[in-house]
């Protein structure tokens, strides 16, 4: 059953299951040029994923946390939102920063040890959170002020199933439901943070209920569907402009690749998992979907990846050949004037650059 109620007042969403077909009551009504680009977005996060492990392996950066398995996720969700919405991310989100226009150069910087890949310019895409569930709270305050400007903009903020046990994520979601702030908060449930799975952190049934517990409308969705995870943004953001407050997303959906460059997943996950969840692959169905509308086939499938891995391979190059960063720039872009202690962190780095202590 495509949408059915799998607890009290919490549904899931499925509009293309694992072999492609599409539930027609509840298909999108989306022109052709943008499910083509949904596509390419999606399978341009799968190869820049595999060009981001090469250059790491050879010295060239450092760590990544890949996106595979998670493409629909994020790429049903930026095309379901508007460029002066706020973007919140946490450390997995390159292919909802790429289909929404962040350069892949920058992306490309921040994990080189730049600090210029996280420098928020015109765009109200956040930098990446390492501390979990940090970022939560401030999609929260995004969304409060917006109400308070009285603007049309909403926040969405993207976290893993570990966070939904940080403290972070409750103060956010609860000041959310209180303020009836207009903000997503979007959980990818790849059901590890890192190696513990998701049953060892937390004893709830679904993590999309914690929502109700807030006040906050919660729903699940097949996170490995692109079309459901586009409607149920979609639906998210239209109450969250229409004044009916923040909404919860659980997807559910799987990291068929290592948690960051430095893990080993076969320590903790078996094969006959991997490969269940292989087959659920996002950008699979959504070929097949393509094929079925007459959208593509495999010269045009071939004609896309081809011009992707030539755009990547460009883009590396202009990245590896910038100039490497002053060491200003790293206490620049945190604060909007800098304080006293990161003035102090300046002078002892310089002096330690000079031969000092
Ligand atoms: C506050 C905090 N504690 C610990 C860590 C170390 N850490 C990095 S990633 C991670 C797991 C996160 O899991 P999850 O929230 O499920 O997101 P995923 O990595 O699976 O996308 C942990 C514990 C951290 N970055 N921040």
């Amino acid at each position: 059953m495509p949408v059915k109620e799998i607890k009290e007042g919490i549904k899931h969403i499925q509009i293309l299951d694992k072999e492609g077909n599409v539930d027609e009551e509840l298909e999108p009504d989306l022109p052709e040029e943008k499910l083509v680009q949904m596509y390419k977005d999606m399978v341009y996060a799968r190869i820049l994923d595999k060009k981001a492990f090469k250059i790491q392996r050879r010295g060239d950066a450092g760590t990544y946390a890949p996106v595979k398995g998670e493409e629909g996720c994020q790429v049903g969700a930026a095309h379901a939102l508007k460029e002066s919405d706020w973007f919140v991310p946490s450390f997995r989100e390159a292919a909802f920063a790429l289909s929404r226009g962040m350069s892949p150069v920058k992306l490309f910087r921040y994990f080189m040890g730049d600090a210029y890949g996280n420098k928020v310019e015109d765009t109200h895409n956040l930098p990446v959170s390492i501390p979990i569930a940090s970022q939560t709270l401030h999609a929260t305050g995004i969304a409060m002020a917006s109400n308070i400007k009285e603007e049309d903009e909403i926040a969405i903020t993207f976290f893993g199933d570990g966070a939904t046990s940080q403290g972070d994520f409750h103060g956010a979601l609860n000041f959310a439901g209180v303020y009836e702030a207009p903000v997503i908060f979007f959980n990818q449930n790849n059901r590890y943070a890192i190696s513990t799975p998701r049953e060892k952190q937390t004893a709830s049934e679904t993590l999309a209920q914690k929502a109700k517990a807030y006040g906050i409308k919660g729903v699940q969705v097949d996170g490995n569907d692109v079309l459901a995870n586009y409607k149920v943004v979609k639906d998210a953001a239209e109450r969250a402009r229409g004044g009916e407050g923040p909404t919860m997303i659980e997807a559910l959906t799987y990291r068929l690749g290592v948690h960051t460059t430095s893990d080993n997943p076969s320590r903790y996950r078996s094969d006959e998992e991997v490969k269940e969840w292989k087959e659920k692959d996002p950008i699979k169905r959504f070929e097949t979907y393509l094929m079925n509308k007459g959208l593509l086939d495999e010269d045009k499938k071939q004609e896309i990846h081809d011009e992707i891995e030539k755009d990547i391979e460009k883009h590396v190059e202009k990245a590896l050949e910038m100039d490497s960063p002053e060491k200003e720039e790293m206490f620049q872009n945190v604060f909007e004037e800098v304080p006293d202690m990161l003035k102090k962190q300046l002078e002892v780095a310089k002096e330690r650059e000079r031969g000092g202590n």
